[in-house]
């Protein structure tokens, strides 16, 4: 394959038209700037029926969502998160890269620091965020359940602390994921029980969405409006199952500023890659011309589909 990742059909892309969601990322919060609140989410997880690339299925979701709602909460913040388990897979919620810090059967692996969340049951993760702030995020951890259940974990810095940047005109997630048309549970129970590889997913996704390099997907792009000259903050997190993306914007420079939850010394990039689980805060600044003009954001694998090799 060449490196002209725009004009791939495996990669996935996405055109700067118009405004996703806009983040309230900022609640006023009740107690002392530094005492940290409790905030309280329910995690509902049911069936959902999701249709992509014309195939529409039934799918295991966290609220109805996909991908999952966000989480939003302020380092030093206690967060109680009751997860209730409406289907017929057991599964546990794992809280991907929070340290756990003397909670360590908040984290979520199943039958690692828990049993697994049975039918009908639910469980409390009680944990709090202690000297971590950037994006992480969270996803199911048993099984392949993490093809579909997964979202956000947004760690804004404590309240009056200001990042060490130029505050963002606004902050986006990005997330990637795989989009698979089959049941990803019988593609890795099938995988198991031949002892092959496992099929590989039918598209990437930013946001849920394939983009319209795939077939009957072009509705399906995730479509980012940014206003002239103003600075966004890209919360980027690799939530694929498997595979390492590289990630650019067309005639963009990004600006790393964050990883994993810790600040890094600012240094710019046109390209990056990242790995299933990790996380990164990149800066993206608009370019201050070219008014109406719309710029391909793309990611690839490193390796491509055995049938583009
Ligand atoms: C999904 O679609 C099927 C078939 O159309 C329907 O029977 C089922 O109720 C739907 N499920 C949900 C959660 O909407
Ligand atoms: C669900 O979890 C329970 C407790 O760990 C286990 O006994 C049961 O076999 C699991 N069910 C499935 C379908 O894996
Ligand atoms: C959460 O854990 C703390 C101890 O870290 C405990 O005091 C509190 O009661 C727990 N809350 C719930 C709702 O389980
Ligand atoms: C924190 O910020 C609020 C406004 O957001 C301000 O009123 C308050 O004085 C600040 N507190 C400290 C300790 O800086
Ligand atoms: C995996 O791919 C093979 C070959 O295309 C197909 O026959 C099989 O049904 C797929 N498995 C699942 C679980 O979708
Ligand atoms: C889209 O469909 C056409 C016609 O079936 C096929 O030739 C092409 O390879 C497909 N493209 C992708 C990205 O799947
Ligand atoms: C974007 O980059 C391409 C390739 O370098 C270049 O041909 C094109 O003129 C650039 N477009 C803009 C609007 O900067
Ligand atoms: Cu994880």
């Amino acid at each position: 394959m060449t490196n002209s990742a725009v004009s791939s059909p495996v990669a996935f892309m996405a055109v700067i038209i118009f405004s996703l969601t806009t983040l309230s990322l900022l609640p006023r919060l009740a107690l002392a700037q530094d005492a940290g609140v409790t905030r309280h989410y329910t995690f509902d997880i049911q069936l959902q029926n999701v249709s992509r690339l014309c195939h529409m299925k039934s799918m295991v979701t966290v609220n109805g969502k996909y991908p999952g709602p966000r989480i939003v909460a302020r380092e030093g913040d206690k967060l109680l998160i009751k997860v209730v388990n409406h289907v017929q897979h057991n599964i546990s919620i794992h809280w991907h890269g929070i340290r756990q810090l003397q909670t360590g059967w908040a984290d979520g692996p199943a039958y690692i620091t828990q049993c697994p969340i049975q039918t009908g049951q639910s469980y409390v993760y009680n944990f709090t965020i202690v000297g971590q702030r950037g994006t992480l995020f969270w996803h199911a951890h048993i099984s392949w359940l993490r093809a579909t259940v997964y979202g956000p974990l947004i760690i804004l810095p404590k309240r009056n602390i200001s990042y060490p940047f130029a505050k963002p005109h606004k902050e986006v997630p990005i997330i990637f994921g795989e989009w698979f048309n089959a049941d990803p549970e019988a593609i890795i129970s099938q995988a198991l029980q031949t002892g092959g590889g496992p099929n590989v997913s039918d598209a990437y996704t930013i946001n849920g969405l394939p983009g319209l390099l795939y077939n009957c997907s072009a509705k399906d792009t995730f479509k980012l409006k940014v206003k002239p000259g103003k600075t966004y903050l890209l919360r980027l997190i690799n939530a694929a199952l498997n595979d390492e993306l590289f990630f650019s914007i067309a005639n963009h420079t990004l600006t790393i500023v964050e990883a994993d939850a810790i600040y890094v010394k600012p240094f710019e990039t046109d390209m990056l890659l990242i790995t299933p689980g990790q996380t990164t805060n990149v800066l993206l600044k608009a370019k201050p011309y070219f008014p109406g003009a719309t710029f391909l954001m793309t990611a690839r694998p490193v390796r491509d589909r055995p049938w583009n090799l």
